[in-house]
């Protein structure tokens, strides 16, 4: 067994490992380039990412209606002027746009949107998110798929061919938390559903289901949850996770994935960017988890206030896996201290990250960013262990790694 003697060999190797490990990112809004116009890349629409939006409105002073009405290059254009410009790029938003120009080779010393602008039109969308994938190191991206948007299905209805870099995600929330105008949906596409969800609404939403998991494929089902939601309950919601969700996902061996804590629309004029975050209760999963042991739990939560007893719900659950810092944790400060407690609570049996990336370059910061810090606490702890004298090789480390950085979730996946 090769013995790794001091911390700094075992910093380094570390560090190696976790550069150098292809990561499975779990969960994205980015697509197959045979979506076509669903495919974003490129500075305008990295500037125009509603993380940039809601940092720019602090110093824009026009109406929210004016802003929208402009085309995306105006967008960029006000974007860059006031959070770039008239302001050092310091936040992580920003910072993020930085590190992708420079890791695709890039000056950003220069300023200069329009050179920037001409780089990027050389680039074909299929050549460039292969670029973007093997310069990040990302091997397979799951996006996030639902039959209810009318651009995305007509690409599923044409016959998808598949891709393997992509995996599929299939999305429910029109289901879950807008059912009084999914029903209609539904019954106008054959589906003998009714509002009050009496007679056959339960087995017709599985079929709904099981033929878009026949055409999808996908990995595991999820929703974004906000933070009144609780289960088990006495309302439409809990319902139909109940018998109609957790049937199709046992049928389907599907984990179903929580994300909790979004309280959408904190602020309607900033639209995408106007999404906020409130404390969810957490007793909800560990219903679910106690309840269903038959049934994979997936979950992220968003408030800095749930993560330690996210952890220590893992703890108890082995049907839950828990994954990423989701969008507002997803800044370096929080996942330092993210990581940390969920390596000191469940050893590696977590997934450390995922990329939320709805624009394909930003795998590059996104995954640079969080690999880093990883590689940060991840040596913090070898050292320790070593200190005990039992001194991890190279070859484990590198497995724990793999294991973190999606290798993990896929074993749950086969669990
Ligand atoms: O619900 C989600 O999947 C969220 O990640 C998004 O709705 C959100 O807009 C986002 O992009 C966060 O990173
Ligand atoms: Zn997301």
């Amino acid at each position: 067994m090769s013995q790794i003697r001091t911390s700094n060999d075992l910093a380094q190797i570390v560090e190696n490992a976790v550069a150098n490990t292809p990561v499975h990112d779990i969960h994205t809004h980015l697509y197959a380039p045979a979506f076509e116009g669903l495919v974003l890349y490129g500075i305008d629409e990295l500037l125009i990412y509603h993380y940039n939006v809601a940092e720019a409105f602090r110093h824009l002073d026009l109406p929210y209606e004016k802003f929208w009405a402009l085309s995306k290059i105006e967008q960029a254009d006000l974007i860059w002027d006031a959070l770039f410009v008239r302001h050092s790029p310091i936040s992580e938003a920003c910072r993020g746009v930085l590190t992708t120009l420079s890791l695709l080779g890039l000056d950003v010393n220069q300023r200069d949107l329009p050179a920037l602008r001409q780089w990027f039109a050389r680039w074909k969308p299929d050549e460039y998110v292969g670029h973007c994938m093997e310069l990040a190191k990302v091997e397979t991206i799951c996006m996030t798929n639902s039959p209810f948007d009318d651009s995305e299905r007509a690409v599923w209805d044409a016959g998808f061919a598949g891709d393997a870099r992509f995996v599929a995600g299939l999305r429910i929330d029109p289901i879950l938390m807008e059912w009084e105008k999914t029903a209609p949906q539904l019954i106008e596409w054959g589906y003998e559903v009714s509002l009050d969800l009496s007679g056959k609404t339960f087995d017709e939403i599985r079929r709904f289901l099981s033929d878009w998991s026949r055409r999808m494929k996908p990995k595991y089902v999820m929703v974004s949850l906000p933070p009144h939601f609780t289960f088990p309950g006495d309302n439409i919601q809990a319902r139909l996770i109940e018998q109609a969700v957790l049937p199709y996902c046992r049928e389907w061996g599907q984990p179903f994935a929580l994300m909790m804590g979004v309280k959408r629309a904190v602020n309607p004029g900033l639209r995408m960017a106007g999404d906020g975050l409130g404390r969810s209760d957490l007793n909800a999963l560990q219903n679910l988890c106690a309840a269903y042991p038959d049934n994979k739990f997936l979950a992220t939560v968003l408030p800095r206030e749930n993560q330690h007893e996210l952890c220590v719900l893992a703890r108890k659950f082995r049907n839950l896996h828990i994954f990423g810092c989701w969008w507002f944790v997803n800044v370096p400060s929080l996942i330092e201290e993210i990581t940390t407690m969920r390596v000191e609570l469940l050893g590696t049996s977590f997934t450390a990250q995922h990329s939320d990336a709805r624009v394909i370059d930003q795998i590059l910061y996104k995954w640079q960013h969080s690999r880093q810090i990883i590689a940060r606490v991840l040596s913090k702890k070898y050292v320790e262990l070593s200190a005990t004298g039992w001194t991890p090789t190279r070859s484990e480390i590198e497995r724990d790694v793999r294991e973190i950085l999606g290798g993990g979730f896929q074993s749950f996946l086969k669990s």
